[in-house]
């Protein structure tokens, strides 16, 4: 029997309680394949929403990095108990501040990586963020993440990339080259997509990967703890390397505040890749106040332009200019004219 012969029995065996005259079963027959077929086509938005209910899965949907290690491998904060611990946001931290905390800062070497010494890190992380001229949160951010990461006691690396005058803001296209900077000189396989002004508010969010993308600001409280819509993919993203490479990285198009985000989305769900959430307790950011950014008004056509081209844009057509690569005290910097 062919493929397509056998879903034509299916189908009318389905539908033989309405043939047989079996009134009675044809109307929970079709109600049957009504609700079926409604799932299907509204299968996004109806699990958008609820995905974080994936969060009892959470321990082990999370993919630890490749090791040989089976001894005294850390325990982090959900595989103890859900830790209710908090750590406070300092909003104001300036030069001085910060030089002296980089004196504290136990074990974060040079070029902002950290590792534990006293167990085996089970998941590894390269963090990646988009950066121009946003000194104070920048700040804010290194002043709390080296503070935050080590008690979830992950191996991880900060990687500031940093855009020339020049342009316009691109936040995708700087993303790809963090991306392939880092994967030439300490490659990951997971890699943690990070806007500079967004701060979690839960330990429990573990800053690693899932078997399938994940949304880890689901929850920011410039939104009210609520996803906005579905399609949302900005703010903070945790992707395998292999899945990063699988969608081609972001567009590179998208010069101008908006838009790359979205696209980020489409391309993750043209690969057949879901995205995850974690509960909104979990997923929970704080936002640093800057101004807002003036939307660039390109991005609808540029959205609709690359939903046709995106295999052949994104990190397989990448160029740039490395102006420089140095390795900083809390952060590895890389300074790009894209
Ligand atoms: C949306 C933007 C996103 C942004 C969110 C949250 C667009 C659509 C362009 C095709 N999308 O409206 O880029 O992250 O708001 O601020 O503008």
């Amino acid at each position: 029997m062919t493929p397509s012969s056998k879903v034509l029995k299916t189908i009318k065996w389905i539908y033989s309680p309405c043939h047989r005259k079996k009134k009675i079963l044809c109307v929970p027959a079709l109600f049957f394949i009504l609700t079926v077929t409604m799932f299907i086509s509204l299968k996004i938005d109806l699990i958008c929403p609820f995905s974080f209910l994936l969060f009892p899965e959470m321990s082990s949907s999370l993919v630890p990095r490749k090791s040989k290690h089976f001894d005294n491998i850390c325990l982090h904060p959900y595989e103890k108990q859900l830790s209710n611990e908090r750590i406070e946001v300092n909003l104001n931290v300036n030069d001085l501040e910060l030089t002296a905390f980089t004196g504290q800062a136990e074990n974060v070497a040079i070029g902002g990586a950290w590792s534990p010494t006293e167990c085996w890190p089970k998941y590894h992380v390269n963090i990646i963020i988009p950066y121009r001229q946003r000194q104070e949160q920048l700040r804010v951010f290194l002043h709390y993440f080296h503070r935050y990461l080590p008690l979830q006691q992950i191996a991880y690396r900060i990687i500031v990339v940093e855009q020339s005058a020049e342009k316009e803001f691109n936040r995708g296209k700087l993303f790809n080259v963090g991306f392939v900077e880092s994967e030439k000189r300490f490659p990951s396989d997971c890699y943690i997509f990070h806007d500079v002004d967004l701060i979690p508010q839960s330990l429990n969010n573990m800053y690693a990967c899932t078997g399938m993308p994940r949304h880890l600001s689901s929850a920011v409280d410039t939104f009210n703890y609520q996803l906005p819509y579905c399609g949302i993919l900005g703010g903070v993203v945790a992707m395998r390397s292999q899945h990063f490479r699988e969608v081609n990285g972001y567009s590179n198009m998208f010069y101008g505040w908006g838009g790359e985000d979205d696209n980020l989305y489409f391309r993750v769900s043209q690969a057949g890749l879901n995205v995850i959430r974690f509960e909104p307790d979990v997923a929970k950011y704080k936002m640093l106040r800057h101004i807002k950014e003036v939307p660039n008004p390109a991005r609808f056509q540029i959205m609709e332009m690359d939903q046709g081209i995106y295999s052949a844009e994104g990190l397989n057509n990448l160029n740039y200019t490395l102006l420089s690569y140095e390795l900083k005290p809390l952060y590895t910097r890389i300074f790009v004219h894209v």
